[in-house]
């Protein structure tokens, strides 16, 4: 991985979407941590471009949910919150620089990009209520073209706003998972390593070439990857937990 895109959190940050019931996020302190979020990044050998904040968008700055990027291609997507798809135009214009044409769900798909892990050439479409069938089929059919496969992870009745809330795919045929995962056929043939039920948020947590970044405030999570070896980097994330957004949603990695 060399490149991520970020956006800053805008002063209208805390209208965004949530259901975490943690109270109002303060933008001084979401900010100080977004930016503690791009030195992680940029510790990881990565090169940090920036889209421009938009007050017009409150959850503009959780980039993931906007495009798929891959090694192979870009796909914008077709948020399925009515209030996120003006965020589409931004990103589009931002990506045509690495891309001539870029594909896009269309209507009546939906998808988030929280919804979507890869692991190696392997991509999991959980279906939230963010993510609908059609939004899986389009992006599947993209995604064989550029020879990968995919398989789509049922979500229903769980507690989860995102697929990779509950999910964070870690290398070497390794993926974090909450226990609704465990048993799940999906993840059969990977080892698993279990995020303890006190410490959910930190399943979305995400492999960036030889470290793993999680929020910090998980500490059975956090030893059990370093007993496992890997050099986790945590970071205070508790302004963007307010909004339902995790360690992934603030970057989209290539
Ligand atoms: C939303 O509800 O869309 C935002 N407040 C949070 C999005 C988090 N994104 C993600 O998990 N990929």
């Amino acid at each position: 991985m060399k490149r991520a895109l970020l956006q800053a959190p805008s002063s209208s940050f805390a209208k965004g979407l949530t259901t975490a019931g943690l109270g109002t996020p303060d933008l001084a302190l979401a900010l100080a941590q977004h930016q503690r979020y791009r030195v992680a990044l940029e510790a990881c050998g990565i090169e940090v471009l920036y889209l421009e904040p938009d007050p017009d968008h409150p959850d503009a700055c959780f980039v993931e949910d906007v495009a798929i990027v891959t090694e192979r291609g870009f796909m914008l997507t077709r948020p399925g919150a009515p209030s996120r798809r003006g965020e589409v135009a931004a990103m589009a214009k931002e990506l045509s620089q690495f891309q001539n044409r870029l594909p896009v769900i269309e209507a009546p798909g939906l998808l988030d990009g929280g919804d979507v892990c890869q692991a190696e050439d392997h991509f999991w479409i959980g279906l939230s209520t963010r993510t609908n069938v059609e939004g899986s089929r389009q992006l599947g059919a993209w995604l064989e073209g550029l020879g990968y496969t995919w398989s789509t992870v049922g979500m229903d009745g769980f507690n989860m706003l995102h697929l990779k809330s509950g999910l964070g795919y870690l290398g070497d045929g390794r993926v974090a998972v909450v226990d609704e995962f465990n048993e799940d056929a999906a993840f059969r043939e990977y080892e698993r390593v279990r995020v303890p039920p006190g410490e959910r948020y930190a399943a979305n947590c995400v492999r960036i070439n030889d470290r793993v970044l999680i929020p910090s405030g998980h500490p059975e999570f956090e030893a059990s990857l370093r007993r496992l070896g890997y050099n986790v980097l945590a970071l205070d994330m508790s302004e963007f937990e307010k909004m339902d957004g995790g360690i992934s949603c603030l970057s989209l990695r290539w």
